[in-house]
């Protein structure tokens, strides 16, 4: 498949949420507008040398290395450019500082709108630039999923070894199946039931609240403690069959990487290699302590959330919590510091079990290609204006409206792949490290 050359187009409104992170909705920070122009400029700058490397392995490239030190002159001679490279490199460059220049435009606009954006937060307005299919050539549009957008057509690409760097999202969807609440489901999500467990909240996210945390530190300790999120693995909760696609990809070397906003470390216990994941939320392997950034021995910080102490510090006596990215952190750098390739490289991108509500994570799903297929498997209908689904144009996004167990199961076994896929299931049931080792202790 010809490569998507106009894209992946850089979603823009990701910088104006940067400071958001375990978290509901992105309005309801308001984020000063000096912020997001700094952030642009920034932006720029790290453009403008990601461009200035697009051109200058292209000028090096018509240079041949030479084996004979006294080519070295003739060598340089060559790798001169001609008139015509001369030029095209010129307008490679003014193409260059234009797409800055607008993208600067774009940036402070946006920034701009941003602070709007956070007053009419009820609104809940997507600042999402709209995808418009015509804009695609219809030819290339066939050529996505032969003009048949189904589950069908994305696992004959599946089977047939087209897609080569397959990017999994995932979200807290994923482990409903295994016992472990979401936030937004009606009746059973954390939202709804943080009310009655925890009255000391002012709201459900104070819990993910940094702020909150350093005053009340109780609540999101006893919810620790019951959904075991703090040290490696989880004694209390076991992977769904949903979590294993990513191994089953990884397994068939098709799988890029994984980018779950779970906190729940269920994806790490199937077996998928750590280098393949990105926890885009952070997680409970380690902990640190929320005053002087000191990293903790994470089973220590474990063991006194399950005695029902408050973890402290062993530098500065400040509150310790598990690396879980709270409202008011930042991101974890392993997103910042993969995503941009990742999701250029995506030949397919498989979302599951998540209202795509928080951002910046919900805006990746952007960030693939015009021409890079789009599976959605949830259980309710996601933001319409994230993808194509009720567009009659529609040539690249699938919505399998299912559970995410039932939604995998169904693709595996349309690509041939259900033997193996039990066997994987099968013989991963119980590799928690915390399960053995609790086993181990009760011998
Ligand atoms: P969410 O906003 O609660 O959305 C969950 C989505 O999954 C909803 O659209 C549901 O309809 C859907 N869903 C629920 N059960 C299933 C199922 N069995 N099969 C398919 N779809 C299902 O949660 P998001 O993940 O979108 O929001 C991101 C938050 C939630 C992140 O910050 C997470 O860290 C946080 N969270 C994580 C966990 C966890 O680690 N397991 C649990 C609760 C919340």
């Amino acid at each position: 498949m010809e490569k998507d050359k106009a894209s992946p187009k850089r979603n823009d409104t990701e910088k104006l949420t940067k400071q958001v992170s375990f978290s509901d909705e992105i309005i309801e920070i308001p984020i000063p507008v000096v912020d997001q122009i700094e952030q642009s400029s920034a932006d720029i700058t790290n453009e403008w040398k990601a461009s200035k490397k697009r051109i200058e392995p292209a000028a090096a490239k018509n240079a041949e290395p030479s084996s004979k030190p006294g080519e070295k002159v003739q060598e340089e001679k060559e790798a001169t450019p001609s008139t015509e490279e001369k030029v095209a490199q010129s307008l490679d460059s003014l193409n260059a500082i234009d797409i800055m220049w607008k993208k600067f435009q774009n940036d402070f606009d946006k920034a701009i709108g941003g602070l709007v954006g956070s007053i009419g937060k009820s609104m809940g307005s997507p600042q999402l630039v709209i995808e418009d299919p015509e804009s695609v050539n219809e030819q290339d549009r066939l050529e996505v999923l032969n003009g048949n957008p189904t589950l069908e057509q994305i696992s004959m690409g599946l089977k047939s070894g087209r897609y080569k760097n397959v990017v999994v999202m995932t979200g807290a969807g994923m482990s409903t199946a295994a016992g472990i609440p979401d936030f937004r489901s009606p009746d059973k999500g954390l939202y709804t039931t943080l009310k009655k467990s925890y009255p000391e909240l002012n709201r459900p996210e104070d819990i993910f609240d940094l702020s909150y945390y350093k005053e009340t530190p109780e609540p999101f300790c006893k919810l620790c403690r019951e959904l075991d999120l703090c040290g490696v693995g989880n004694a209390n909760y076991k992977p769904t069959k949903a979590h294993y696609l990513s191994l089953l990809l990884a397994k068939k070397k098709i799988l890029r990487r994984t980018y779950t906003q779970n906190i729940d470390g269920l994806d790490l216990v199937t077996g998928l290699p750590q280098e393949l994941l990105v926890e885009a939320h952070g997680g409970g392997r380690s902990a640190s302590c929320v005053e002087c950034g000191e990293a903790q021995d994470v089973e220590q910080v474990r063991k006194v959330i399950n005695e029902k102490g408050i973890p402290r510090c062993a530098k500065c006596s400040g509150i310790c919590k598990p690396d879980i990215t709270f409202f008011g952190e930042e991101l974890p750098k392993r997103f910042a510091e993969l995503k941009e390739d990742d999701f250029c490289e995506c030949d397919l991108l498989i979302v599951m079990g998540t209202s795509l509500q928080v951002v910046p994570f919900c805006h990746l799903v952007a960030d693939v290609g015009r021409l890079i297929p789009r599976l959605v498997i949830n259980l309710s209908e996601i933001r319409d204006e994230l993808f194509l689904f009720k567009h009659e144009k529609n040539y690249r996004d699938v919505f399998e409206k299912s559970t995410c167990d039932a939604g995998v199961q169904r693709l595996v076994d349309l690509c041939g792949w259900k033997s193996s896929f039990a066997k994987l299931t099968k013989s991963n049931v119980e590799k928690s490290p915390r399960l053995k080792r609790k086993k181990k202790t009760k011998k």
